[in-house]
């Protein structure tokens, strides 16, 4: 006989607890890198970090003065749709400005 207070589509209960474990994945993550030039003033890569990348004034500073003595650093690590997101924000903000900055993806 069937349970009167059960859905149909359920299967009548054998007894036995069982717990559901959907299947997710972690998505992969994405560093955004930011590459040096010659041109772009210190002043300007600052605010970029400190605007699209939630950074404070002082670690802004410290990873601008990194990529600038290095050739490049980490500004973020993201998924892939914020990591490109915030690569057009810094390119679409340098270009208004003719500034050459350059930044990219790279997978984690
Ligand atoms: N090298 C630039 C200068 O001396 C500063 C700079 C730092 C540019 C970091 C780009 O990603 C950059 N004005």
């Amino acid at each position: 006989m069937s349970d009167p207070k059960k859905p149909y589509d359920e299967p009548p209960s054998t007894g036995l607890a069982t717990k559901t474990r959907p299947k997710t994945k972690k998505p992969s993550l994405y560093k955004v890198l930011m590459l040096n030039d010659d041109y772009t003033p210190m002043e300007f890569v600052v605010h970029a970090l400190q605007r699209f990348f939630s950074k404070g004034h002082d670690d802004a500073v410290r990873i601008m003065l990194h990529v600038h003595q290095r050739g490049v650093g980490v500004c973020g690590v993201y998924t892939y749709e914020v990591a490109e997101t915030k690569v057009n924000q810094v390119m679409d903000l340098a270009r208004q400005h003719q500034h050459p900055l350059q930044c990219t993806i790279e997978k984690e």
